[in-house]
Parts: structure tokens; sequence; C-alpha cells
């Protein structure tokens, strides 16, 4: 069975949100085309989902700037504007996605004191979402990915997914993909070719 995996495709990391990536509401076409004419047993979507004062926010560490390295819990962590607060209209999903269609939706970064760009695990690795055990409820033996942002959470999914999923064959659909830095993408292509993801476009994924 063909999963489809939407990863944060919120208001907040679409133009006007508070951590906007470039085109990012650009995915939402491709995954209300993916979702159309892909053949999926089941849609599951991950949402972006911190308290407020996360421990990711710069806000919630005096002097620190927004986009630069900071420490959370003694670890190296990437500070980053106040985004996706729980019940905002920053966390709601895209208003065009088609949000009827999603079976299932996967919250995370709940934890302020851990941030959690996979939708499988925290950045640790020490609490698992239970995603995985949904989709091999489920049976997945194909999984595609859509979403945001490509070079963070985007990539960490699609890494755990090989990790977390043995056998599952993990396709990210990179027209429906968007990142916050052209290096971090570049960078997070290679990682996940290296490790085995298939990075395809949306008209092969439609294909087969
Ligand atoms: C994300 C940074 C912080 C993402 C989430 O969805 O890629 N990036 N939180
Ligand atoms: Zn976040």
């Amino acid at each position: 069975m063909k999963a489809l995996l939407l990863v944060d495709i919120q208001n907040g990391f679409c133009p006007g949100g508070n951590l906007a990536v470039a085109d990012g509401d650009a995915v939402v076409p491709v995954a209300n085309a993916l979702i159309e004419t892909g053949g999926y047993g089941v849609v599951a979507a991950s949402q972006d989902w911190h308290p407020e004062g996360h421990g990711s926010f710069a806000s919630a560490h005096p002097g620190m700037a927004p986009f630069t390295m900071g420490e959370l819990s003694g670890k190296p962590q990437m500070m980053w504007p106040d985004h996706c607060v729980q019940d905002t209209a920053d966390a709601a999903f895209h208003p065009d996605l088609n949000l009827a269609a999603i079976d299932f939706v996967q919250r995370k970064g709940e934890n302020p004191k851990i941030d959690s760009y996979s939708a499988f695990r925290d950045n640790d690795h020490d609490a698992v979402t239970g995603l995985d055990a949904y989709l091999k409820q489920q049976g997945v033996t194909t999984l595609d990915i859509v979403g945001l942002a490509l070079d963070f959470c985007v990539k960490f999914t699609a890494l755990d997914a090989l990790e977390m999923l043995p056998g599952v064959t993990v396709r990210l659909i990179l027209d429906g993909c968007r990142g916050i830095s052209e290096e971090g993408v570049e960078q997070a292509l290679a990682e996940m070719r290296d490790a085995g993801v298939a990075i395809i476009d949306l008209k092969t994924a439609i294909g087969s």
C-alpha cells in the first residue's frame, strides 16, 4: 500500500507565516494533485505544534537572535522565530490543502525542552511520535513525502522513515517541497540520496 505524508504544510511555513519558506505555498497544489491521482491508501500529515515559549524559539533565550545557533538542553539548537504555536493561525494547515483527504495527523514539537524536526521522533531520538506504528499498522510499502521545509523537517522525516520503517520504499517528491536555504537543500538532497531515499518528481509519482 502506498501512503502519502504531508510534512508541515502549515501557514507558518508559507508566505506571510512566522517562519516563511520562499514559495512555500507552491507545495499545496502538488500535494493536492498527489492526493487526487496518486492512488494512496493512506494520507498522513505532520503538524509542527509548539507550546508558547518553546525552547527552539530565540525569544525564549535572552539576547539570542533568530537564525543563529544557540543551545537547548545542553545541545546545539538553531534559534527560530516564534512559529506554529498551538491553536494559532500560524500552526493551522494551509487553507487550500485538501484537508478532507487527511486520514491521520501527527503533531510534534510539543515538548518545550527538545525540538522535533522529524515527524517520527524528537531530535535526540528519545521519544517516538507514533507515526511509525500507525503506518506499519496500515501496511505501508511505499511512502511518498512532500512538504516544508525540505532542509529541515522533510529531510529528517525521510531519513527516519528509512530507518524506522524497514523495507518500505521512501520517495521524496521534489517539486512538492521547498527549503529554507539553497545550500541546505543541496546538502539535504545529497544526504537523502546517500541514505537511499528516491528523489522523484510529481509526474513520476503519479505514474508509478
Ligand atoms: C521546521 C524549523 C523549525 C520545519 C519546523 O517544518 O521544517 N523547521 N520547525
Ligand atoms: Zn518548529
